[in-house]
């Protein structure tokens, strides 16, 4: 593991493991409450990643992942400074989700508000047995501002987040599993290794591949279907006409690449 050299506030630390970034949200004292400052960072960190890095792996450091929006830094705004609070997270995640390279999330503890605004944002969810979801920007007389009503609702329904919202509702690691937060669960203390063998695994995919999987599929999923299958047709296209897709088919035909296996 060697440091990522960036400039980045001291709640977050960037380190290096081969070709996966990991991005630590580190004020474990505040619970990993997201300040303007952390926000901004996250920014800087995706729009700053080496070139020759394949995915990314966030996880958070302490006894939680995320306690959300820090709740310290809630001044008073008025409507055009909240719309510009809210723009900072937007843009932010925008990175993420639609970022250089895929981003694998290790969850445990408190995912809870902005912090699992930031969770929906990756791609792929790790959550140990400790994690649980809550959105208690209800009780909080306020609302969601990081794009968990964009994104929350694709992963588990409009009800749900209702549900969440109005009533304070909890959801467990397992619940959270069984209803699409997360799609890997695994014991207290794992989570890491777990993301970081997935976040190895999907640095070794062709980059057009997981080009295809970030940025054409969450786009093709929202079209008519009519142009879904377009867009679709031209995406498959042009990944199976690349080098690498023909090498590794190649290998596959004269045995050299593995079979999918059973887990
Ligand atoms: C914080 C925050 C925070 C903890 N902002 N300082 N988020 C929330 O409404 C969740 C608020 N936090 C909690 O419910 C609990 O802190 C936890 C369940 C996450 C953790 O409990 P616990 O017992 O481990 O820690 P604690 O004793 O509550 O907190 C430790 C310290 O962290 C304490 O500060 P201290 O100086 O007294 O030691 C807390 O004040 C501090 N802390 N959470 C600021 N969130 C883009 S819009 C997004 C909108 C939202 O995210 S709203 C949801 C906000």
């Amino acid at each position: 593991m060697t440091a990522l050299d960036m400039k980045l506030p001291v709640s977050l630390k960037a380190e290096r493991d081969g070709d996966v970034a990991i991005l630590k949200l580190a004020r474990p004292l505040k619970r990993n409450a997201l300040n303007d400052e952390a926000i901004l960072g996250i920014e800087t960190f995706f729009t700053s990643l080496p070139d020759d890095i394949g995915a990314v792996l966030l996880h958070g450091e302490g006894e939680h992942f995320s306690a959300g929006l820090d709740l310290g830094e809630l001044k008073e705004r008025d409507v055009t400074q909240g719309i510009a609070h809210s723009g900072l997270w937007h843009r932010a995640f925008e990175k993420i989700q639609f970022g250089k390279v895929p981003v694998v999330a290790v969850l445990h503890g408190a995912v809870v508000g902005g912090g699992l605004e930031l969770a929906a944002a990756a791609h792929v969810r790790v959550a140990e047995h400790s994690t649980y979801y809550a959105l208690p920007e209800g009780s909080r007389g306020i609302f969601v501002g990081g794009g968990g009503s964009v994104r929350l609702p694709r992963l588990i329904g409009v009800a749900r987040m209702m549900d969440m919202m109005l009533t304070g509702r909890t959801y467990s690691a397992e619940e959270g599993q069984a209803i699409g937060l997360s799609t890997y669960l695994t014991e207290a203390g794992h989570g890491f290794d777990k993301g970081l063998t997935i976040a190895r695994h999907i640095a070794t995919n062709a980059p057009l591949t997981n080009f295809a999987v970030m940025q054409a599929l969450p786009r093709i999923a929202e079209m008519p279907p009519g142009s879904g299958f377009a867009v679709e047709a031209l995406m498959s296209a042009i990944a199976q006409a690349d080098g690498e897709a023909k090498a590794r088919l190649k290998d596959f035909l004269e045995k050299r690449a593995p079979k999918v296996k059973p887990t």
